[in-house]
């Protein structure tokens, strides 16, 4: 194809492959929730409408973008790892950055009434996003510990916060002024003696975050297919009648301490 005399302006865009045998991390985050919530009647600390349509929305990402190994959410953001090895979009820093955050937020709205129902959207949201490597496996665990670490100071905070002022009647003011300088003891306590909650029952979502994790599961090509149901498991019929799926699943578990590394080390060896 002849070459334009424009064509010169193409090189004054800027390299951005992200560095080679590096985590890439692209993290969004609602832009200015605190009044996209009170637009929108959020339940004070926690919505669980929000919670599962940002979940639903991060699902949607994973589907599309098969080499992202791990997602982690809590409040209004989302991150995902993708595999180290990854090439995608030839490890272009912005196109992966700029195509993950859009996909998020058109399934953010698109799904919106399914989770909000009589909830009308009020005007469209927007989710900024940041994209970081990692070099190591011990940096990427810590950066998603630190992540679950702030969703956990945060939801504490938070549920003693609104219990001052939803149940005890005092200003947003004087709430703040008595939790300043509060220990993670101090708070727990609070709520056990003032409030006759054990902060540990509390739902895990609120306390831990949810993280999405690709699940390979053997299923047969047809359950229903009488032929297939009656071989038995492990057999050679039973694995030439199956297909390998992948599934998104949800938890909301512990990922600071080392245990969920050593039980789940498909996550960091993750070829494919
Ligand atoms: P930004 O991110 O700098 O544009 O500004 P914000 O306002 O989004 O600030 P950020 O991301 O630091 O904090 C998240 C805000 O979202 C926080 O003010 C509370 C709100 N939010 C997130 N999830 C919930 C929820 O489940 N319930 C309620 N009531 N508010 C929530
Ligand atoms: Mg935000
Ligand atoms: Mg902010
Ligand atoms: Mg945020
Ligand atoms: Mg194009």
């Amino acid at each position: 194809m002849a070459k334009s005399k424009f064509e010169y302006v193409k090189q004054f865009e800027a390299e951005d492959r992200c560095l080679p045998n590096c985590w890439i991390v692209v993290r969004i985050d609602g832009k200015s929730f605190h009044r996209f919530a009170d637009t929108h009647h959020f339940v004070k600390p926690n919505d669980d409408r929000s919670l599962n349509l940002m979940t639903k929305a991060a699902q949607s990402v994973i589907e599309d973008f098969k080499d992202i190994v791990l997602a982690y959410g809590q409040s209004d953001e989302y991150s995902f790892v993708f595999r180290k090895h990854t090439n995608m979009h030839n490890r272009r820093g912005s196109k992966l950055m700029t195509n993950l955050v859009s996909l998020f937020s058109s399934s953010f709205v698109y799904h919106w009434p399914r989770y909000f129902h009589t909830q009308p959207l009020q005007y469209p949201p927007a989710f900024d996003a940041r994209i970081v490597l990692y070099p190591s496996d011990q940096n990427l665990k810590d950066y998603l510990s630190w992540r679950q670490a702030d969703c956990h100071i945060n939801n504490l905070y938070n549920t003693c916060f609104w219990k001052l002022v939803q149940e005890k009647g005092m200003s947003p003011a004087l709430s703040q002024e008595r939790l300043k300088g509060t220990l993670s003891s101090d708070k727990n306590e609070m709520l056990y003696t003032e409030f006759d909650l054990n902060y540990n029952n509390l739902p895990e979502m609120h306390r831990k975050g949810s993280l999405l994790l690709r699940r390979k599961q053997k299923a047969s090509e047809d359950m229903n297919n009488s032929m297939s149901s009656q071989l038995s498991f492990g057999s050679q019929d039973f694995q030439e009648n199956c297909r390998v799926r992948t599934q998104t699943i949800v938890l909301h578990c512990d990922i600071i301490s080392e245990k969920f590394w050593t039980e789940n080390p498909e996550i960091l060896n993750s070829k494919k």
